[in-house]
């Protein structure tokens, strides 16, 4: 199918080199898996496990972590998306981590799917994301217009992923539904103070009433499985948990 693609553009006129070179890579990119049908099936709650070394908020967490043992522990335990942090200032992280996370993990039975998570402008970091074998890539509302947050949705939904849409509060929320996404994420750290409350994702929630098909996902502060429990109870999917992950002995306690 993707060899008479690439065919198909070669003929018709208005193809540009870039096209083609797109289309190419593409033919190279790692098998995607089916995040959505995936996570609707599974056990309830998903655990996104995220390789975090550092953050603007909480300074150094584990700088040295081998991010590819890291992530096999996070595989091993039960999680079903690894979120790899690939921002090199902040949070110390790179897109060669998020290569190593994927080829760890990647022949394992049931392999988790992994999230780019970086701070996301442009069509080039989404198509990278697709290269270096992300399966997801987060798209945050507030960085972003109506416009270009729907030109990165459907540029991410056209290689194949799932963009998780984060929201911080109702307006974001509503500009989420607007796009149609599938996979909302709820931060609940406040990204321009570093408030958690923990709150916003409950709140939130309830715009979701009734709206089987938005898979609703608590991200950030989550430190407990109590917290865990706490967001099965409010009909939460999916939970992303960073720092106690990277802080944990053992991330079993917390994934099952
Ligand atoms: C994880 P925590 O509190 O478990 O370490 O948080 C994750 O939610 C957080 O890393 C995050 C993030 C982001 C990082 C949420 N949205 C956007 C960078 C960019």
């Amino acid at each position: 199918q993707r060899l008479l693609d690439i065919d198909l553009a070669k003929k018709t006129p208005g193809t540009t080199p870039q096209d083609l070179a797109t289309l190419y890579a593409l033919h190279l990119a790692p098998p995607l898996i089916p995040v959505l049908s995936r996570m609707r099936a599974g056990t309830k709650p998903a655990i996104m496990a995220e390789i975090k070394r550092a953050s603007p908020s909480k300074g150094h967490i584990a700088v040295s972590t081998c991010a590819p043992a890291q992530a096999l522990a996070y595989a091993l335990a039960g999680a079903s998306v690894i979120s790899v942090l690939t921002e090199p200032k902040w949070f110390l992280g790179s897109l060669q981590d998020m290569r190593l996370v994927r080829e760890a993990v990647a022949h394992l039975p049931n392999r988790p799917a992994i999230l780019r998570k970086d701070f996301i402008l442009d069509e080039y970091q989404i198509l990278e994301a697709r290269l270096a074998g992300a399966d997801l890539v987060l798209l945050i509302v507030a960085m972003l217009s109506q416009e270009r947050l729907s030109a990165l949705y459907a540029y991410s939904k056209s290689l194949g992923m799932e963009p998780l849409v984060e929201v911080n509060n109702a307006t974001e929320m509503e500009r989420g539904l607007a796009l149609n996404a599938k996979l909302i994420g709820v931060n609940n750290r406040n990204l321009h103070n570093f408030d958690v409350d923990m709150g916003t994702t409950t709140r939130l929630a309830d715009m979701l009433r009734g709206r089987e098909d938005v898979l609703l996902c608590a991200l950030s502060g989550i430190s407990s499985r109590k917290d865990v429990e706490v967001y099965i109870q409010q009909g939460v999917h999916a939970v992303l948990v960073g720092e106690s992950l990277m802080r944990a002995q053992d991330p079993k306690g917390f994934i099952r």
